[in-house]
This record gives C-alpha cells, sequence and structure tokens, in this order.
C-alpha cells in the first residue's frame, strides 16, 4: 500500500475505550490508588473524552452494566453524560460474574433459577443498549470448573447453547452479539468458553447476529493469534478485539508493550483481508486494559497510539511483492517484506493523519501539556473528601 493509502486506512481504526480502565482496579493482591482515578461514571467518561480529544479516533466507551449503569435509572442518563463528554456508549457488557449467585457459574450453572437470572441480566442489557443505541452486547464468561468431576462438561455446553439462544432471541434487528473465549481464570480446571472453535460453534449456532471476540491477551503462551484472525475473516465471524497485551496469561498489559510484532501480523490479516476483499471488514476494535501501576490516562493514550502506529506499518507491507514471493516459494523475501514493513518510520505518516485532523502529531505530550491530570487530581480529591470516600475503600 502506498503511504497516502496508509494514512487513509487509518480512518478505519476506531478504537472503543474502557470505562473500567479510568477507575482503581488491580490485581487480586491488591490496588495501588491514583489520585486522578475516575470516582464515578461521568469521571471515566470525562477521561476517555480526553483520551478521544488528544488521538482522535475514540469516539465511544465500552460500559459496564453493573458499574456504570444506576439500577431502576433510565439508561439514556448514562448516554447523556457519555455526551456531555464528547464520547458515545459503545458496547454493553453484560457482568454476569460478581453476584454470588454466580458461584457455579452464570449460563452453565447447575441451577436452573441461576441461569434465569443470568438470561433476564443478558436481555436487560440488550435493552439498555437500545436504549442508548448501542449495537453492541458483549458477552464474557468467568463460568467454568475448577475440579475434574466437578460438573459435566457437556451439560454446561448445552445450558450454555440454551440461555445464550434465550439472550440471542431478544436482540434487537441491528443489535450484535460478541462471545469472548479465555482459557482459563478464574476456572482453572475448565472454562466453558474456553478457545475460538467453542465460541465459533456457539455463535454459529445461534445466528448470523452472533460473532467471535478475540481479547489478544486470552491465549496460550506461543498460540498463533494472526492465525485465529485469518480463519474467523474468512468464515466471516470475526466481530470485534479486545486490545491489550500479555507475557504470562491475561496480564492486561498494553498493547503491544510485550509482542508488538504480534499484533502487527494480526493487522497484517486484516489489511490482507481488505486488499482481496475491497473492503475493511466490520469490526469493534476495543481496548481491555486495566492499570494497576502505570498512569491510567497516559496508559489508555499509549495503546491507542501503538495501534495506529502497528496498524499503519501493517497497511505499508507490499502486497503485490508478497504475492509474489509467496507464488515463487521465495520465504526469505516474503518474511523480509513483511519485516521491512514492520521497520518502517510510520511517525511521519500519523503527524499526516493527526495533522489532517486538527490534533496535536504527539498526543501523549499535548496530553500532558494540558494540565488535565493536575486538574483531575485537584479535583477529585477534593470530592473524595467531601463525599468521605478514603482510596482503600471505594470501588467505582
Ligand atoms: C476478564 O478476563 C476480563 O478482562 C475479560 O477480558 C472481559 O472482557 C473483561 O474482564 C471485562 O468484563
Ligand atoms: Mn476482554
Ligand atoms: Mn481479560
Amino acid at each position: 500500500m502506498t503511504p497516502e493509502n496508509a494514512i487513509r486506512s487509518l480512518d478505519q481504526l476506531k478504537i472503543e475505550l474502557p470505562s473500567w480502565g479510568f477507575a482503581d482496579t488491580g490485581t487480586r493482591f491488591g490496588k495501588f490508588f491514583q489520585t486522578g482515578s475516575a470516582i464515578n461514571t461521568a469521571d471515566k467518561f470525562a477521561d476517555a473524552g480526553i483520551v478521544n480529544k488528544f488521538t482522535g479516533c475514540c469516539p465511544t466507551v465500552a460500559v459496564h452494566v453493573l458499574w456504570d449503569f444506576v439500577a431502576g435509572e433510565d439508561p439514556k442518563a448514562t448516554a447523556e453524560i457519555a455526551a456531555k463528554n464528547g464520547v458515545k456508549i459503545g458496547s454493553i457488557n453484560p457482568n454476569l460474574f460478581q453476584d454470588q449467585a454466580y458461584k457455579l457459574g452464570s449460563f452453565g450453572n447447575p441451577d436452573a433459577e441461576v441461569r434465569e437470572q443470568a438470561v433476564r441480566h443478558g436481555i436487560e442489557c440488550s435493552k439498555i443498549g437500545e436504549a442508548v443505541g448501542s449495537n453492541l452486547i458483549s458477552y464474557w464468561f468467568a463460568d467454568g470448573t475448577n475440579y475434574p468431576g466437578q460438573d459435566s462438561i457437556r451439560a454446561r455446553k448445552r445450558r450454555f447453547e440454551n440461555c445464550l439462544k434465550s439472550c440471542y432471541d431478544e436482540l434487537a434487528e441491528d443489535q450484535v452479539m460478541l462471545i469472548e473465549y479465555k482459557p482459563f481464570e478464574p476456572a482453572f480446571y475448565q472454562t466453558d468458553v474456553a478457545d475460538w472453535g467453542m465460541s465459533y460453534a456457539l455463535c454459529k449456532k445461534l445466528g448470523a447476529q452472533a460473532k467471535v471476540l478475540v481479547d489478544t491477551g486470552h491465549h496460550y503462551t506461543s498460540q498463533n493469534i494472526e492465525q485465529i484472525v485469518a480463519w474467523l475473516l474468512d468464515e466471516e465471524m470475526l466481530g470485534g478485539f479486545h486490545f491489550n497485551d500479555r507475557r504470562y496469561a491475561d496480564d492486561d498489559l498494553t498493547l503491544g508493550s510485550i509482542d508488538p510484532y504480534q499484533i502487527f501480523r494480526i493487522f497484517n490479516e486484516i489489511h490482507a483481508y481488505a486488499a482481496e476483499t475491497g473492503s475493511y471488514p466490520e469490526i469493534a476494535y476495543m481496548i481491555d486494559q486495566s492499570h494497576n501501576l502505570k498512569p491510567k490516562i497516559e496508559a489508555m493514550i499509549q495503546t491507542v497510539t501503538t495501534a495506529q502506529e502497528l496498524w499503519a506499518k501493517a497497511a505499508l507491507v507490499d502486497r503485490e511483492a508478497l504475492g509474489v514471493a509467496q507464488r515463487s516459494g521465495n520465504i526469505v523475501d516474503a518474511e523480509t517484506i513483511l519485516k521491512s514493513a514492520y521497520n518502517s518510520d510510520v511517525s511521519p505518516l500519523l503527524a499526516k493523519w493527526r495533522e489532517e485532523k486538527g490534533l496535536d502529531a504527539d498526543p501523549m505530550e499535548a496530553y500532558r501539556k494540558s494540565g488535565y491530570l493536575q486538574q483531575i487530581e485537584a479535583d477529585r480529591t477534593r470530592r473524595r473528601k467531601e463525599l468521605g470516600i478514603t482510596q482503600d475503600s471505594s470501588y467505582a
């Protein structure tokens, strides 16, 4: 692709920010609080709005139903807060893992009453989506078992099929159900939706409005994620991504911090698909990260700009030359073509794209200079005092 087309292809990359990435979150061993962390949903939208302001490509925010909506209140109130901060509500994420009822699972639970509760929540989420004008319901399940023999794996699979179908049947015409997989954690023996094949099989049974969500952190070490992406693209079954990076397990690190070449290879598959079919696939690109140590807004800007950088590099792959090398079995040249795109300096391209949009060429620098962090640190410290919130008891 020419540099000019690579710049244009950046318009395709809209990245959704996770509301939960701006609040105090941590590991199960402890949280390290940040003075500037969001106290409530309005703060999360304000921070997301700032990331969007400086990067120009993050117009939507993923929300978690239990954490971002007030029970019994019109969900439109939350949408209005988002709008005030210059962003829109993106994917709706059901919470099927925190209620005590879900000790043995949600859709996979052996107790029909618990399954019904979970299904009611799933349906409620799609109604919330309709109310706020969001067409993505993004399911992730903590379901599974911890010990061999704990439950019937096949019975759990069938319970999943039935519960998902009950939720699927209630989707509005334009809504899409994304089904995310994860190999382990919190379940340590068997996870009900453990890999892309399981997610794919469930989606296939449901119908055209169900698609697979690939969370880049949810794979075994050394798994070939770009192959999974290529297959899902070819089957028209790739609905979305959760961006993050990992070294060991689901570490939720910033994108490309450990293995940027892998993200490049994933993006390369998407550009290759677009080159072959003439258009980019409809994929929801979303970030799923929580930052315990890195400053939250900076971490988000870092991931967004890294995604753009790797996307632009992958766009630069010389597809014609690659095709020639592939057809003639020239493995060395084929690999070199990828590597030279990966090694090219795309900062002038990104600067041009940003300039066209009236953005600063360096979003991180511009954000740091803006004084926003100092402002929210003062504001949130004062509000915490007024509300009597100490940071070791707050949970946003
Ligand atoms: C837990 O692994 C998780 O990170 C999943 O990736 C979900 O997408 C996310 O939490 C939000 O529910
Ligand atoms: Mn995820
Ligand atoms: Mn995860």
